[in-house]
This record gives structure tokens, sequence and C-alpha cells, in this order.
């Protein structure tokens, strides 16, 4: 059995980490100050968002260098020994490979303005009059897709910022180069890489227009995809590392080929699917009441299909471009903890590879940010504009961000009490939320029912039971929309979880006997006895195993 079937990841995003030189901004060493922490979790990996050279215009998604650290976040000796003492914790790293784009401030990319043929080469240019982009792509976050460059007569490609230009995989030398990258990061120590938005990297030779949707159709998964992957696999020999692709609008037929050893692509996938179920008619910028109903269906394909051709998730529902999802599929307020514990086991205990994104152990919450000047992310602030533009007043655009915000999963990690949560001595480059006062380390380590505490229990089950590693998965009360359930399942032992998803006590359209089962965990009291389960109340969580082999 593969290793990373046991383990958990730990995602940080450095700048809102932990700053340990007092200017505001997290870093290098602050991670490596707050290893004991992370080790004290239990999990096995950090996964860290980039901090190579990079201009932030994305926070870092804008990579100027990839072998350079960027001295914001401190230097090559201090990432070098990031990786040896998570090493001698036990903690492997796992370094973020942004490789559908670089940053227009790259050497390459300069070289290309420069109008050098070679470079050119290296990312996606394309002939057309100053008033007309080569296609009416847009861009992810908002906008044309393409920008003119009036010396070369030419458009760039850009799915995301003006400023990240999409690379050029059809040539062959931009392969090479990024081969190099990880050769050079496997060198010094790395474990594993999370490869960005990589499901968008093959686009085809011959771009058109796209009568029907914002052009994703044509690149998303593209033609080579699986070409190119398994290429860059074997050549720089990170088969039997842990590797995890962010897949963007893909499916499920192209995810169980990027993760099916057999394929020899990737050990896993994030997809995104589970997390449009509040958009509006599929459009981020439209609220909606989550969908449950939905939402199980689609644990339920993506489980038990990619079990039945030997796929493999990433499973999550936190990282640094959501909002924190005790905010958004649970209750900040009257049901924080019970709903905040839910959640995590309705992840946990899935066949999977669960990740936890900073804070997320803590039950952190969205900011709740009020005014447009708070705000820091690229994305956000255009699509205040956007929406401003489409006619909502700035109040329904702020309440829009307000849920939809990436920066709503980027406010500081919330370490104690203190005036600035005990993530640094000066103002945080963003706001932290008055509610650190009782969501801290400090305070819900000295609690033995906190939520930090039930996460360190979730992650060390995933280590004791064979069951939850690699048991088969089965859904239960598919049609009864307020309750989340699966079976494990794996040599007789037989694993049930179970979920209230709303505050309101439900109950079961079929009783489960737990005669014969023992409760590894719950957020609420269990009184212990072997009866019958008729209800569950608001938020209420089980897992039970079957006693006799358990
Ligand atoms: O994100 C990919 C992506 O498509 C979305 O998550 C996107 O950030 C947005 O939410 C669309 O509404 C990855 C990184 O995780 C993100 O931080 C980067 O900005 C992006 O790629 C570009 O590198």
């Amino acid at each position: 059995m593969n290793n990373f079937k046991k383990s958990t990841i730990y995602q940080i995003y450095p700048k809102s980490f932990y700053d340990s030189n007092g200017d505001g901004t997290g870093d290098i060493q602050g991670i490596i100050q707050k290893l004991d922490y992370i080790k004290s979790l239990g999990v096995d990996y950090i996964w860290s968002t980039p901090f190579f050279a990079s201009p932030m215009n994305d926070n870092g998604y804008d990579v100027e260098d990839y072998r350079k650290i960027n001295p914001l976040f401190g230097t090559m000796e201090d990432v070098e020994e990031l990786i040896a003492k998570a090493g001698e914790r036990g903690i492997g790293l796992m370094f973020d490979m942004v490789f559908n784009h670089t940053s227009t401030k790259h050497e390459w990319f300069r070289k290309a303005l420069s109008g050098d043929r070679n470079y050119m080469d290296y990312y996606i240019f394309r002939d057309g009059s100053p008033e007309t982009p080569p296609t009416n792509w847009t861009s992810k976050f908002g906008g044309s897709a393409w920008e003119y460059v009036p010396s070369l007569k030419k458009w760039y490609l850009h799915l995301f910022d003006v400023t990240q230009a999409d690379l050029n995989w059809n040539n062959p030398n931009v392969r090479e180069e990024l081969k190099n990258v990880i050769r050079f990061w496997k060198k010094k120590g790395v474990k594993g890489f999370r490869f960005d938005v990589v499901n968008l990297i093959s686009k085809p030779e011959v771009l058109e227009d796209d009568t029907t949707g914002d052009g994703r159709r044509f690149y998303s998964d593209g033609p080579h995809v699986h070409e190119f992957l398994k290429e860059l696999a074997a050549d720089t020999e990170i088969e039997d590392m842990i590797t995890v692709g962010e897949m963007s609008s893909t499916s499920l037929e192209h995810c169980i080929r990027y993760s099916n050893p057999d394929e020899k692509e990737l050990s896993m996938c994030f997809n995104f699917h589970h997390l449009k179920v509040d958009y509006k008619d599929g459009n981020k910028w439209e609220l909606m009441e989550p969908d449950y109903q939905k939402l199980k269906e689609l644990f339920e394909t993506w489980q038990t299909e990619m079990e039945k051709h030997n796929g493999w998730n990433a499973v999550f529902w936190c990282n640094h471009d959501q909002p924190r999802i005790v905010s958004r599929f649970g209750n900040e307020k009257k049901y924080w903890k019970e709903s905040a514990k839910m959640l995590a086991v309705c992840i946990h205990m899935l066949r999977g590879t669960p990740y936890i994104f900073q804070g997320e152990e803590l039950g952190m919450t969205n900011p709740g940010y009020e005014e447009i000047g708070e705000y820091r992310d690229v994305e956000s602030i255009h699509y205040y504009h956007i929406l401003l533009e489409e006619g909502k007043t700035q109040k329904e655009a702020l309440e829009i961000l307000g849920q939809r915000s990436r920066d709503n999963g980027r406010s500081p990690m919330q370490w104690n009490s203190d005036k600035y949560a005990g993530f640094s001595e000066k103002e945080p480059w963003i706001g932290v939320p008055e509610n650190h006062r009782f969501i801290n380390v400090e305070a819900e380590n000295q609690d033995a029912d906190s939520i930090l505490n039930y996460y360190r229990k979730l992650v060390d089950l995933r280590k004791r039971y064979t069951v939850i590693q690699d048991g088969g998965i089965e859904f239960l009360f598919q049609k009864q929309r307020e309750v989340f359930a699966y079976k494990r399942l794996l040599d007789g032992q037989e694993l049930i979880v179970l979920n209230n998803l709303t505050e309101k006590e439900v109950f079961l359209q079929e009783a489960i006997i737990s005669k014969g089962y023992e409760c590894l965990i719950s957020n609420y009291e269990q009184d212990g006895k072997d009866s019958t389960l008729q209800s569950l109340r608001p938020y209420e969580s089980i897992v039970m195993l079957n006693k006799q082999v358990g």
C-alpha cells in the first residue's frame, strides 16, 4: 500500500502562517519555529504554497525564478534548514510547482519581450490586430485572457493575471526547463510536489473562439496533458514520490487517469466540484445556499468511481483560495465547535488523502472584512469592480466578497489572544479577525474538547485503522439530504460514518443498529449503550467500528 494512504497533509500559506522577523509578513523561519506544533498534529507532509522569487501580484503564483527564494520569506539557507528540520521530525516537504505560467518578470518572458524568437516560443504568442484579441477567451480573474504587446505586434495568453503568462508546453525546451526545476528541488531533499492548475498546461495548436463558454473547454484536460505528465514524471523520476495535481474544471474520467498508479502520472488530484454547490448557476460571484443533495451525490460519484478504477482523491474543504468551511457549510456562531468537528469527520474518514489548511484545525472563520480597502487578493479586487460594473451596489459587492473572496482563507494564523493573534508583533499585511481572542492555538491546546484536539484524533485514527486508509466505500442515506453518511469496508471490518449537515435534529430514514459497534469518535457525548440509533442531534457526527474485528 502506498504510504500516502495513511498520510495527512498540512497546507501552509507562508505569508499568513508565522512572522519571525516582525515585518508583518509570515516567513520561512516562522515555519521552522512552528515545526513542533505541526508535528503535534501528527501530519506526515507539509505542502507550502510558493515562496520563490516573485513580484507577488498573485502572492507567489507569479514566479520570477523557480530556483530563488523571495527575500520577503527568507533565503535558500532558510529553506534548506526547513527541509532538514522537518525531516528530523519525520515530516516531508511538498513544494508548489507553478508550471502553467510564469511571471512576466521571469527572464524567459523578458527575453521573449525583447523579440528573442527562441524565448517567444516558450509562451503562447499569437498575431492579431491591436483591437481584437486572437480569441474571446476570458481570464480566470476577469477580463480578456490576452494582452497585446505593441513592440511585437502580438498578443500573449494569460489564463490568470496579466502578469502570469502561460507557458507553451508544446515546446520540448519548455518541458526540459521545468524538469530541471524538479531535479533541482529533489536534490535539496524535497519529498513531493503539488502542481498548480496542471490540467491546464496543454493548449491546442490552433486556438479558436468559444461560442458557448469562456474557453476552458479547449484547454482544461487538454490534448496532450497525459503525455506531458507521464514524460515529466518519468524523466524526473518522481513516480514514487508523493505528487498532487490541482485540477481546474476537470472530469472524473481524467482524474482517474491522472491518479491511477498504472498510468504513472501523479499520486492524486484535487478537484473542486464539491466546492461549487453554493455557486448559483455555476457562478462563484452569485450567492446561494449550499445544495447538500448535490454535495452528497458528487462525493458518492467521485469516491466510488475512483475506487472502482483505482484512482486516488486528495480530499479537502479548505485551501488558500477558498472561504473557511465552518463559515460556509457549518454554523460559525451557535454550533461553531460541533459543526467544525462534523465537517472534519466528513472529509477525514473518506477514501483519499486528507489535507488540512492552516487554521482549519482551529475552526478559523471567514474574517468578515467590511471594506474593499481590507482586501489584498488580485482576483477579489478585480471582481469587486466587475460586480459594480454589472450594477451591484457596493454593499452587495462587499457581501459577496465577504463570502467568496480568496482572502477569507488568508487571514493570519491565530496563535494566541494577543493583539495580532501572536502572528506578528507588527500590524500584519492583512487583517486579523476579532475572534482570535478565543479561536487560537494556545486556548485550544488547553481544552481537551477543542476542535484542534479533535483534528489530532482524526489524523491518528487514519494512522491506526487500515479500514480508513484502504477500505472500500459505500454511501448511506443517499436520499436524505441532511445526512452525509458512508461505510468503509475492509476484510470484515466495517466503519460507519454518520454526519448531520444541519442545525436541526434529523430522524434517520432507517434506524442504525449500533449493537456490536464501538464509537471511535463523536462530537457529542454518546451513552455507550448498545442500542439503536434513530436520530442525529444538530451537526452530530459519529464514527463507529464493528467490535469483533476492530
Ligand atoms: O488556483 C487555481 C484556480 O483556478 C482557482 O482556485 C482560482 O484561484 C480562483 O479561485 C478562480 O475563481 C491556483 C492557485 O491555487 C491560486 O492561488 C493561483 O492564483 C492560481 O492557481 C494561478 O496560479
